[in-house]
């Protein structure tokens, strides 16, 4: 990796090729934590649309590795993760001739402009984000700072390259009210700088739940392997788990998230590998009982996950193909980072050499 962590952010010459930054597109920014395989939960809350959105956007994608500190990871796993899911963002679609696809800790301005976001968020207002009530209770042990001001850098991420639009999951939507309340903070206290982003959440797939436990959001980091499904899970570990998963009382094939969470969560699954859609699915499977159900989620989602499988295997196994496409994507992200980081530099009164 050759990128010169160690410039000024004020130093005017740019030593990495300019690249055509396509501002008449409205942006879009997102990113994943690389603390464990990605899921099917990942998938429909978010690559999903990352594919489906690239092409009209002027698009950046990310692994968030400094994200992933915020719990510990042993450092040989981390350096695998972020690459195997730099992989399967390509597999899943992300074409790195159209979108920026990079790793976040090889952009230092994440963490620069990170700090200064921190010296404006509220402790009160970052006190309330309750993905951090969750985790620190899942890791009591280690409950850090880093974990605590997650969102700020995340603001920090979204803020860099003006993103117009951030496709996540419902599960970060507080995260982007904050990161919008920040920016207006900076606009308001110094100028204009920042756009203020909107989120991008699915109107179905936005919180596949868990298989085991349908009240609670799937996560690649659950301890129960039986509960999450995995982009790579082999098609017999596909079909296994889906026949396994906790369904309710009662036998029809109905939509009904709150009374019936666990048949809703694999209609929502059969809806995202098959395209049909809730009401056909009903009619589909109308006089059907569960046991047919399953086996049916359990084929469609062995179909649509067995390519993206096959493609992140070949893909993962041209690491040098791989890095290169991230170095090339880390200098395009850095060039337009860095222009951020210097007007907001300067108008935050730092001194210019
Ligand atoms: N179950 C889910 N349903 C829908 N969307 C989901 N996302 C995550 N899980 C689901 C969305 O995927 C994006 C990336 O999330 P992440 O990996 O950075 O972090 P996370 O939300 O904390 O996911 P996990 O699986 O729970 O990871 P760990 O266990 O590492 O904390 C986000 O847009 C998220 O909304």
């Amino acid at each position: 990796m050759r990128l010169s962590l160690g410039r000024s952010v004020f130093s005017h010459a740019m030593e990495i090729s300019p690249v055509s930054n396509t501002r008449a597109k409205k942006t879009i920014l997102s990113g994943m934590q690389p603390t464990n395989d990605l899921t099917i939960g990942q998938y429909c809350g978010a690559l999903k649309n990352w594919v489906e959105l690239q092409n009209e956007y002027d698009s950046l994608f990310c692994v968030v590795d400094l994200h992933a500190i915020t719990v510990r990871q042993e450092p040989a796993k981390l350096r695998k993760r972020s690459l195997d899911v730099a992989a399967m963002y390509m597999a899943a679609g992300i074409d790195p001739n159209v979108s920026t696809l990079f790793i976040q800790s090889h952009v230092p301005e994440h963490a620069q402009l990170a700090w200064i976001l921190n010296c404006l968020a509220g402790f009160g207002e970052v006190s309330r984000m309750t993905q951090f009530k969750d985790k620190s209770s899942q890791h009591a042990d280690n409950v850090n700072v880093g974990l605590f001001t997650y969102p700020v850098l995340m603001a920090a991420d979204i803020l860099l390259y003006n993103a117009d639009l951030v496709p996540v999951g419902e599960d970060q939507r507080q995260h982007l009210e904050l990161t919008r309340n920040l920016a207006e903070r900076f606009n308001f206290h110094y100028s204009p700088t920042f756009t203020i982003p909107e989120p991008f959440i699915p109107k179905v797939g936005s919180k596949i739940m868990s298989l085991q436990e349908p009240e609670k959001k799937m996560s690649k980091s659950d301890a129960n392997e039986k509960s999450t499904i995995f982009l790579i899970d082999t098609d017999a570990e596909i079909r296994n788990k889906i026949k396994r998963a906790v369904t309710d009382s009662g036998s029809d094939i109905v939509y009904d998230a709150e009374k019936r969470p666990g048949v809703a969560n694999l209609m929502t699954i059969h809806h995202i590998a098959t395209g049909r859609s809730i009401a056909e699915i009903e009619s589909d499977f109308s006089g059907f009982g569960y046991g047919d159900f399953k086996e049916a989620v359990g084929e469609s989602l062995v179909a649509f996950i067995r390519p993206v499988r096959e493609r992140y295997e070949a893909l993962r196994a041209d690491e040098e193909s791989l890095k290169s496409t991230l170095r090339l994507g880390a200098e395009h992200a850095r060039e337009r980072a860095h222009k951020t980081l210097r007007k907001v530099y300067k108008k935050t009164g730092f001194v210019e050499l």
